[in-house]
């Protein structure tokens, strides 16, 4: 295990993929593991790319590991897998798409579903950024269909959030009315070479208009991602971000609360199990029937069994 990380910190792929096996497979070493990476991460830049299906994104991903390699930069790519079946087929494109980079020992790429239990983003997502960032990458990019719940996750891991939308998607105001224009720390809109960009952008900048003013003001950029167009520019303008984060009280804010969430999530998780564990000793058929004869009612078998781990000194974590 030991030789294991040591060749992942030194950057060796295979060891890295094996990790990242290792946390997404829920492995009893997962812990043990995270522990002797944290302390090496912090260093690299994580950037989340979201959107609706078919936005584009593993296109622009491409491209803008092509556009950071020629910066001299290592990079590491998560593509989130969308759960809905649909999309089967275009994750498989993923793949190809990005393959031309996995030959490349300074990139890393890898798919992982969403199979976390608070829906979205898995906490094994974070872990996989976490062991890539350890591991030297300078810059981890996490590609995530902009669906359901995973778009408000991805701000947990990502310092710089990147949402991209397409003209002629009616459905792009919607993602902006359910709360992503917060969220979202550079606006890209892509297929430009499509009918209806500018006025997309146009009405992107009016929203962020009409919104309370914070100390950094998303940029609107646009892209033809399959002609490699407006990459060069929207990735200055994602590097001006982390510049910004790394030198403002904003940043600061942003970091502490993540590092807030992290411990939150382990300490709900460990809670979770503790709780589980007491209410799986307590349970009983007699116990059972009391609540099914109303002898008992839940609160107080509840209230009890709380009582028991917290006075019991049974919290063996
Ligand atoms: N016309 C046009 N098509 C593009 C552009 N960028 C990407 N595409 C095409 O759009 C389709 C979807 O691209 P992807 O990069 O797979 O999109 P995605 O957002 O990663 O898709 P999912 O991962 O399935 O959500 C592909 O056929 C791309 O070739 C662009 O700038 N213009
Ligand atoms: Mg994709």
């Amino acid at each position: 295990m030991e030789k294991l990380i040591e060749k992942a910190l030194n950057g060796d792929a295979r060891s890295i993929a094996r990790l990242i096996t290792l946390v997404e497979s829920e492995s009893p070493y997962a812990e043990s593991l995270m522990k002797t990476i944290y302390p090496h991460s912090g260093k690299a830049h994580i950037i989340g790319i979201t959107g609706s299906p078919g936005a584009g994104k593993s296109t622009l991903v491409d491209k803008m590991i092509k556009e950071m390699k020629s910066k001299g930069k290592k990079v590491g790519v998560i593509a989130v897998d969308p759960s809905s079946p649909f999309s089967g087929g275009a994750v498989l494109g993923d793949r190809l798409r990005m393959q031309q980079h996995s030959v490349d020992k300074d990139v890393f790429i890898r798919s992982m579903g969403t199979r976390g239990s608070l829906g979205g983003l898995s906490r094994a997502t974070y872990e996989a950024a976490l062991i890539l960032d350890a591991c030297g990458k300078d810059v981890v990019i996490i590609e995530t269909v902009g669906v359901g719940q995973s778009e408000v996750d991805i701000v947990k891991i990502a310092d710089t959030v990147c949402l991209v939308l397409v003209p002629g998607m009616g459905d792009d105001i919607q993602i902006m009315k359910a709360g992503i224009m917060e969220i979202a720390d550079v606006f890209i809109v892509n297929k430009a070479d499509r009918d209806g960009a500018e006025r997309i952008a146009t009405e992107v900048k009016m929203m962020l208009d009409l919104m309370p003013k914070r100390s950094w003001l998303p940029p609107v950029v646009t892209t033809i991602a399959e002609k490699g167009e407006g990459i060069k520019e929207l990735c200055s303008k994602i590097e001006e971000h982390y510049f910004f984060l790394t030198n403002s009280e904003e940043g600061k804010r942003k970091k502490y609360q993540r590092l807030t969430n992290e411990v939150e999530a382990i300490l709900a998780k460990e809670i979770a199990r503790i709780v589980e564990d007491a209410w799986e000793n307590m349970k009983s058929k007699e116990l059972l029937d009391d609540l099914a004869q109303r002898r008992k009612d839940p609160y107080s078998v509840a209230k009890e069994l709380l009582d028991n781990i917290l006075c019991g000194g049974n919290l063996n974590v």
